[in-house]
């Protein structure tokens, strides 16, 4: 991807672990590398195409001039959640915050703490088998528009699907929603997990009737393989369930460890 690059602004600003830095103040130096795609503003020459290095640089010596965090860790975080919510056409963004007069009492050049954070796309499926399943899944679509650093972009059709798996159970209501979010696999999987708790979901049988299950499909290409979290969602290539409302939402999305699309994988489920 293609960057701007802002290097070196310089700013007096209070913030520390030591109590006299919140009220004396000190100099940070904030470099930040914005990744966007520049091909259209190099084409049409237009800054509404791009990201303003001065508009940002303004942005950034505000914030940092109008909080106070004691860890330069907590300034770094709170300034690309910042960015990356108001600035159009920023998709990913390092920045690197020095710290060269940190009260360490020894001569060094300058402390910093660099992070890198961007947009992902996750795809989360929805069900429900019990009570009112349409309330429940739509209280649990509004939890995620609701949710701080989160974007519904798209909702697929509701779809009532036969109960798979063996457990004796009513129809389920299911689909899928595609998201961007700031938040990590394991920070939206605890908010399923906590939307979920608002729907009284109650875990008896594993497979069996919920008022609401919320599962992360997809999130980037990422695998990932953890006790708690298995990403691609298991078993996703037998379940007209998923691959249905998926395939209305990305059927050229290609799964990452079966190496085949959405509309492949539900054309191969439907002839078998
Ligand atoms: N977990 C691991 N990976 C993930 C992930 N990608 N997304 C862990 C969400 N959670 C994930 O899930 C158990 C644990 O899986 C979670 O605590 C999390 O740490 P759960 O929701 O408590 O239990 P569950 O839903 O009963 O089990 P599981 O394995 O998630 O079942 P599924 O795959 O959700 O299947 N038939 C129809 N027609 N429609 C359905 O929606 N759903 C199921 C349940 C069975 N049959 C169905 C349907
Ligand atoms: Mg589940």
């Amino acid at each position: 991807m293609d960057k701007i690059e802002i290097r070196g602004l310089e700013i007096f600003a209070n913030h520390g672990v030591f109590p006299e830095e919140n009220v004396l103040g000190q100099k940070f130096v904030i470099s930040a590398t914005l990744y966007t795609d520049t091909r259209k503003a190099g084409l049409t020459d237009e800054l509404t195409a791009s990201i303003h290095y001065g508009e940002v640089s303004q942005m950034i010596t505000e914030f940092t001039k109008n909080h106070t965090f004691k860890l330069l860790e907590a300034l770094a975080e709170n300034l690309c959640q910042m960015l990356l919510e108001t600035v159009p056409h920023l998709q990913k963004i390092t920045l690197r915050i020095e710290k060269p007069w940190a009260p360490v009492g020894l001569p060094l050049d300058t402390v910093a703490v660099e992070i890198t954070r961007s947009w992902h796309t996750a795809y989360v499926a929805f069900g429900s088998n019990l009570g009112d399943k349409k309330k429940y899944v739509d209280d649990g679509i509004q939890g995620l528009r609701n949710t701080e650093h989160c974007t519904v972009e798209a909702v697929s059709e509701y779809l009532i699907t036969e109960p798979y798996g063996g457990v004796e159970q009513d129809n389920f209501l299911n689909g899928a929603l595609k998201l961007r979010t700031l938040l990590t696999p394991e920070e939206l999987l605890d908010r399923l997990h906590e939307l979920e708790a608002a729907a009284n979901r109650e875990r008896i049988v594993r497979w069996g009737p919920r008022t609401l299950d919320l599962d992360i499909l997809f999130y980037d290409n990422e695998i990932i393989d953890t006790l708690e979290l298995h990403v691609p969602h298991i078993d996703i290539e037998n379940r007209d369930f998923v691959l249905i409302p998926m395939n209305e939402l990305a059927p050229y999305y290609r799964h990452p460890v079966l190496n085949r699309t959405i509309s492949q994988l539900l054309d191969s489920l439907n002839n078998r």
